[in-house]
């Protein structure tokens, strides 16, 4: 049900410099307590927690040019970039727990310079509330953590865009949005005029999560690198209250085990970031706890046994 044989690698990536609230720096503490490892590894799989990267502090600086902590965002993404890429190349399904959602342009960055070292054809499913197709002209709050997938398709500065050594790094027909609910003004169109292919929460509650995932999933085949990058705040806030920019309106639990679910049958899975949980904000860790329960279903897990 994923692509793991080689083993599974935990990057830790303890930073909020992205975010608009403090707290996402937390994330890969809390994961790690709500027993991330220990749920990875039920499946038979070796599992090595690399640990927690470093990098600069939050300055808790205003906007510059459109950015807040453009420099401190790129060092973070630099050295992400390296730890994810150094992972693939061993041959390891790795999962970057962040952190914020800035921390998708290293990650993805390096997946897509991965797809072309192996001839891989890449499939991104963003899950999110938010589409982070800012620019720092269009922004209302310049936190970068609105802009990667803006960044990975070639729009941004320059220092972010070409991490992975390509730009753009990925292009849009390689990424599906699902579960978006809250898009501003200007991003809209540049979502709409870039032809990103975006499953909103209006499609899932018309069409059903089974029928956005059938089409989010279409034509990955044995040549897929599937990458999955989980925004918590995809989720409804009722169910997932630890993240820094709640938007009501959000998937059920069992709509978000479904995807999971859905993604484990493709057997394609081959690296995952796990992006924006605060648990400054949560109650008792239950969102970290979720978490690693949607993660157990991606890994896999099911109720019944079932035909491939
Ligand atoms: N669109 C808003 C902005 O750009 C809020 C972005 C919030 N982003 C995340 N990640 N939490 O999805 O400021
Ligand atoms: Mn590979
Ligand atoms: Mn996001
Ligand atoms: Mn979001």
């Amino acid at each position: 049900s994923h692509r793991a044989a080689g083993g599974v690698s935990l990057i830790g990536v303890p930073t909020d410099v992205g975010a608009g609230s403090l707290g996402a720096r937390m994330g890969p503490e809390a994961l790690r307590v709500a027993g991330i490892a220990q749920a990875i590894a039920q499946f038979g799989l070796d599992v090595k927690d690399c640990g927690n990267l470093s990098g600069p502090a939050n300055p808790g600086q205003p906007a510059v040019n459109g950015f807040r902590h453009l420099p401190e965002v790129v060092q973070w993404n630099q050295t992400l970039h390296d730890a994810m890429y150094a992972e693939l190349s061993a041959g390891r399904l790795p999962i970057m727990l962040g952190g914020d959602h800035c921390l998708g342009i290293g990650s993805i960055s390096a997946v897509a310079r991965h797809c072309r070292d192996t001839g891989k054809k890449l499939r991104v499913l963003w899950f999110d509330a938010h589409a982070d197709f800012n620019t720092a002209t269009l922004t209302p709050s310049g936190n970068i953590h609105g802009m990667p997938v803006a960044c990975l398709c070639g729009h941004g500065p320059q220092e972010l865009i070409e991490i992975g050594g390509h730009v753009p790094a990925i292009k849009p027909k390689d990424i599906r949005q699902i579960g978006i609910r809250s898009v501003d003004e200007g991003e809209k169109r540049l979502v709409h005029d870039m032809g990103i292919e975006v499953f909103d929460m209006r499609y899932i509650d018309e069409m059903g999560m089974r029928h956005a995932m059938e089409l989010a999933l279409a034509l990955i085949d044995s040549n897929t690198h599937l990458h999955v990058s989980l925004d918590v705040d995809f989720l409804d806030p009722t169910i997932a209250p630890g993240v820094g920019t709640t938007v009501r309106g959000g998937p059920t639990y069992r709509e978000a085990q479904l995807c999971m679910e859905m993604i484990a049958d493709t057997g394609r899975l081959a690296s995952l970031d796990v992006v924006e949980l605060n648990p400054a904000l949560d109650e008792r860790n239950r969102t970290a706890e979720l978490a690693v329960d949607l993660i157990e279903s991606l890994f896999g897990k099911s109720t019944l046994m079932r035909k491939a």
